[in-house]
């Protein structure tokens, strides 16, 4: 399939409506594999590996071990920010920042596999869509305190205007719980990503699992 319409590796429509982001910064203390297991568990079926904190080979060495996990339960891995560590570790794609390697150079690098790329208004989001990115991620949606993003949020209505102006999926991200999620699929996001609201779940598995069921509910 042609580049410029993206997608070329990627299941259309995502393969769920849930993005789980896990990242041991923000595991409050809970050992990874573990966590990664209940997450599968629970039904998770795309996952983005993000580790700001980590060496480049401490990062390689996780998203190895992650890959071995999420293969044999059919969950597709995306590594964050590093196209190296992506193509090393076996991953399905790499998701970039606006800071990261440009699109077009990533492509070239990454093939066929996943390439996702944040963005956070309406012109970066249709740029992704033209250079070739199977899906953006776009917020923050609501206020969050897990990253600072610099940007206030960018709320549904904004949300609805990059559905009408994309073809590719969106993940919404930025402040998104078991309360909001409707809203966010209501609006138009093929995918919500979560951190904090899964994290501090007291059962991750159950809480993946009532969260999924929430988007087959009437
Ligand atoms: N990028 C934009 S907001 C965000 C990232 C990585 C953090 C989302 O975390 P949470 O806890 O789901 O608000
Ligand atoms: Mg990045």
């Amino acid at each position: 399939m042609s580049r410029v319409t993206g997608l070329s590796s990627l299941p259309r429509p995502l393969p769920s409506p849930l993005y789980v982001i896990l990242d041991p910064a923000q595991a409050k203390g809970r050992p990874l594999i573990p966590l990664l297991s209940s997450l599968l568990k629970g039904g998770t079926a795309i996952i983005q590996l993000r580790a700001k904190e980590m060496s480049p080979s401490e990062f390689f060495q996780l998203a190895r071990e992650v890959r071995e996990h999420t293969r044999s339960s059919k969950c597709l891995l995306i590594v964050n920010d590093r196209v190296d560590i992506a193509l090393a570790s076996q991953a399905d794609g790499v998701h970039l920042g606006q800071e990261d390697l440009p699109l077009r150079v990533a492509r070239k690098l990454m093939g066929d596999k996943i390439i996702g790329i944040s963005t956070h208004d309406l012109t970066q989001a249709v740029e992704a869509g033209r250079d070739g990115a199977d899906y953006i991620g776009f917020g923050p949606i609501f206020e969050t305190a897990t990253k600072q993003t610099g940007y206030a949020a960018r709320g549904l209505s904004l949300l609805r205007e990059v559905r009408s102006a994309v073809k590719i999926p969106i993940v919404a991200i930025g402040g998104i719980t078991e309360e909001n999620i409707t809203q966010v699929w209501d609006a138009g996001a093929d995918a919500a990503a979560m951190i904090s609201d899964l994290m501090t779940a007291a059962d991750v598995a159950e809480k993946v699992s009532r969260v999924l069921s929430l988007h087959q509910s009437p």
